[in-house]
């Protein structure tokens, strides 16, 4: 057994089973109304609907709770202009060289191309940084563990509580992102993540005609 102190699973739920299938396909159909949008209002959203939204991220699980994760929230002109001016920058490289073939015949059904006004007009960017490593208080290392799937997981968290609120969201992962690092002042130690755009959508948003794949696709239940 631990040598660390515990306390009562106190505030863990237990429903009956019919109520267990009641919250969990609300829950499913309040996320199935999500969509990815490119097209956003410039409408102000209250600050600590964000702060709640990090708060909810935070819970996240990570590997031995290290927590590898720091946000960014940016809602600044000045910064928002020059991250949309750098995240540009290397989107025309992107389509222009980078990109295969394969890769923009894969994009095609998204319609996305270089330009991003989204980064100027949306009220939050929220840079996600991914801590290789955390420091202690008299400044040595501490390694984390699973950062990429501890931040994924505090990502998909953080998308849903936006959701949630009846914020949209756009996961935009320029690539490469190290000017997020320069721009935001954040240490070498920490790699951008992606950049996730909130807020409300423009009153005539419209997102690609896509489905989701079907249960049948993409899960496989082995029992007796
Ligand atoms: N980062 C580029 C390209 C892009 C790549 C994928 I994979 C997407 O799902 C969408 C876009 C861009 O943001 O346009």
């Amino acid at each position: 057994m631990s040598d660390y102190p515990t306390v009562p699973l106190a505030r863990y739920r237990e429903y009956a089973p019919d109520e267990m299938r009641r919250r969990v396909q609300a829950f499913y159909e309040n996320l199935d109304r999500r969509r990815t949008v490119r097209d956003f209002s410039d409408r102000p959203v209250p600050r600590d609907i964000i702060e709640t939204a990090l708060r909810a991220a935070s819970t996240a699980p990570s590997g031995a709770n290290l927590q590898p994760w720091h946000f960014v929230v940016v809602s600044n002109a000045a910064t928002k202009r020059r991250i949309r001016e750098a995240a540009e920058a290397e989107e025309r490289e992107f389509y222009e060289h980078r990109a295969s073939e394969e890769w923009l015949a894969a994009l095609k059904p998204l319609g996305t191309d270089a330009e991003k006004p989204f980064l100027e007009t949306a009220p939050y960017l929220v840079a996600v940084f991914l801590q290789k490593y955390g420091r202690l208080d008299d400044g040595r290392k501490v390694k984390h563990y699973y950062p990429s799937e501890s931040t994924g997981l505090a990502t998909g968290m953080l998308i849903a509580a936006l959701h949630e609120a009846g914020l949209a969201t756009l996961t935009h992962t320029p690539s490469p992102m190290k000017f997020l690092n320069e721009i935001l002042g954040r240490p070498a130690s920490e790699r951008p993540f992606l950049l996730l755009v909130t807020g409300y959508p423009a009153a005539d948003a419209r997102v690609p005609d896509i489905t989701r794949k079907p249960l049948e696709a993409i899960a496989t239940f082995v029992g007796d």
